[in-house]
């Protein structure tokens, strides 16, 4: 079989179109995927692994599933991109909008990041302020304002920020630990009228998973509106995959601005900002905060997010959950006989995987964890079939395609694998 790797490193930095694919973090080198199938990867050199990133949340349903192949086949036999309106970005945004009551209008973009660069423009905007206010371990994608002290594929690179990222574009940036109310409070004192927005993953995923300490989101909420500053929501990964109406369902807590990708759509470059049609008329054309877009609301992207959110009812996100608790129970329950200290903590469908005795509630406690252990039991993992995040700062989505067996044989590789660990 030839070298893809070695291929790919010849044309393409790092051989990888992200950072976080290329297993920097864990060690070895990535395998190439031929195809998805329901809850697996189909590797080039035939492997069948056990998909727990799920194209980092994207895959709900599980890969090439029918409703979204033939939704997407069905729209590329009409043509792949207009740049005209078009019927099914109305009836995306009708439909984001009847189920986020937060939301009254909606803008289609083609990345998680160009959904927070616009969200951030937005803010300054609206508010006609400069500073952000964001939690170090958060990642909202590689904007130049957000990439400081980012979780994701920096953190896991090590790296504090980004060469390239100018102290200018940055100098409005204001850095707080997650779930630290005395930290939001003292950054609210010292620049007083001065924040655009308080950008929030509302369950953090990108620094492994670290759900918010109980009140903190009402907090946020109420802190953001005392000092009128819009409270930013990136759903990403928590939209359409934590319940039907996403962080904001679940914890009662309404954003002045949510930010959408993923499972909006269906695995095709698609993401979305929506909030009150007061803040989202700010958007050229109608306002004066300048937004575009060549393949925003791409006809087949959309297809693809009709397809999943129609497949979508509320019993599918109660056995999503049952399935998370299932893989969350028995990880923890497997690392524990083999005398490994972990936390396995889960957000509602949402489960993370951490080598340290205490629980996580931020990125320094974090960062604090076992990376080394991590990534010994992701390749034990690997090497029984099973494909974890090759990062400690990620997530594992189980899909609705991971079944009662599926999870039962990770939990007997993790019982293994944690053996072979432990004896190391
Ligand atoms: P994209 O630009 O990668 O579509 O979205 C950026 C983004 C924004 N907000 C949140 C909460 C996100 O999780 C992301 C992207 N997530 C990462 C992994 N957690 C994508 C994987 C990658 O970088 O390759």
């Amino acid at each position: 079989m030839d070298d893809l790797f070695a291929r790919a490193r010849q044309r393409i930095p790092g051989g990888v179109n992200s950072p976080v694919r290329a297993f920097g973090s864990v060690g070895g080198e990535p395998f190439f995927t031929a195809r998805g199938e329901g809850a697996h990867l189909v590797t080039e050199d035939g492997r069948r692994l056990l998909d727990y990133v799920q194209s980092w949340g994207a895959s709900i349903l599980g890969h090439a599933h029918p409703v979204v192949v033939e939704a997407v086949q069905r729209a590329a036999a009409d043509g792949t991109s207009f740049g005209t309106p078009t019927r099914r970005e109305v009836e995306l945004a009708e439909t984001v909008a009847d189920r986020i009551p937060s939301v009254e209008k909606v803008r289609l973009v083609s990345s998680g990041t160009e959904a927070a660069m616009t969200a951030v423009r937005l803010a300054r905007g609206a508010t006609g302020r400069a500073k952000l206010l964001k939690f170090a371990g958060c990642y909202h994608g590689h904007l130049d304002a957000l990439l400081v002290a980012a979780g994701s594929g920096v953190a896991t690179l090590g790296l504090p920020g980004s060469a390239g990222v100018t102290p200018g574009t940055v100098a409005d940036t204001v850095v707080v630990p997650f779930n630290d109310r005395a930290a939001v409070d003292t950054a609210l004192d010292r620049y007083p009228g001065e924040f655009a927005a308080l950008l929030v993953e509302p369950v953090a995923a990108n620094m492994g998973l670290v759900p918010p300490a109980p009140g903190f989101l009402e907090f946020l909420r109420e802190r953001a509106t005392a000092h009128g500053a819009l409270l930013v929501f990136d759903e990403v990964i928590t939209g359409f995959r934590i319940g039907p109406a996403g962080a904001q369902g679940r914890f009662a807590v309404a954003a002045d601005v949510s930010i959408y990708g993923k499972v909006l759509g269906g695995g095709l470059p698609l993401a979305a900002l929506g909030g009150p049609a007061a803040v989202m008329d700010e958007l050229a054309p109608l306002g004066p905060v300048y937004q575009a877009g060549t393949l925003s609301g791409n006809p087949l992207a959309t297809a693809a997010g009709l397809a999943v959110l129609g497949a979508l009812t509320d019993d599918h996100y109660v056995e999503l959950e049952r399935r998370a608790t299932a893989l969350t129970t028995g990880l923890a329950a497997a690392l524990a006989a083999a005398g490994l200290a972990a936390q396995v903590p889960r957000a509602f469908t949402l489960a993370g995987l951490f080598f340290r005795a205490d629980p996580v509630t931020d990125y320094a406690e974090a960062q604090a964890a076992d990376a080394a252990t991590y990534a010994r039991f992701f390749h034990g993992m690997l090497d029984r079939g099973v494909y974890l995040a090759p990062s400690a700062f990620e997530t594992a989505f189980p899909s609705l395609a991971h079944t009662d067996a599926d999870i039962a044989r990770t939990i007997e590789c993790a019982a293994e694998a944690a053996r072979d660990v432990a004896r190391a």
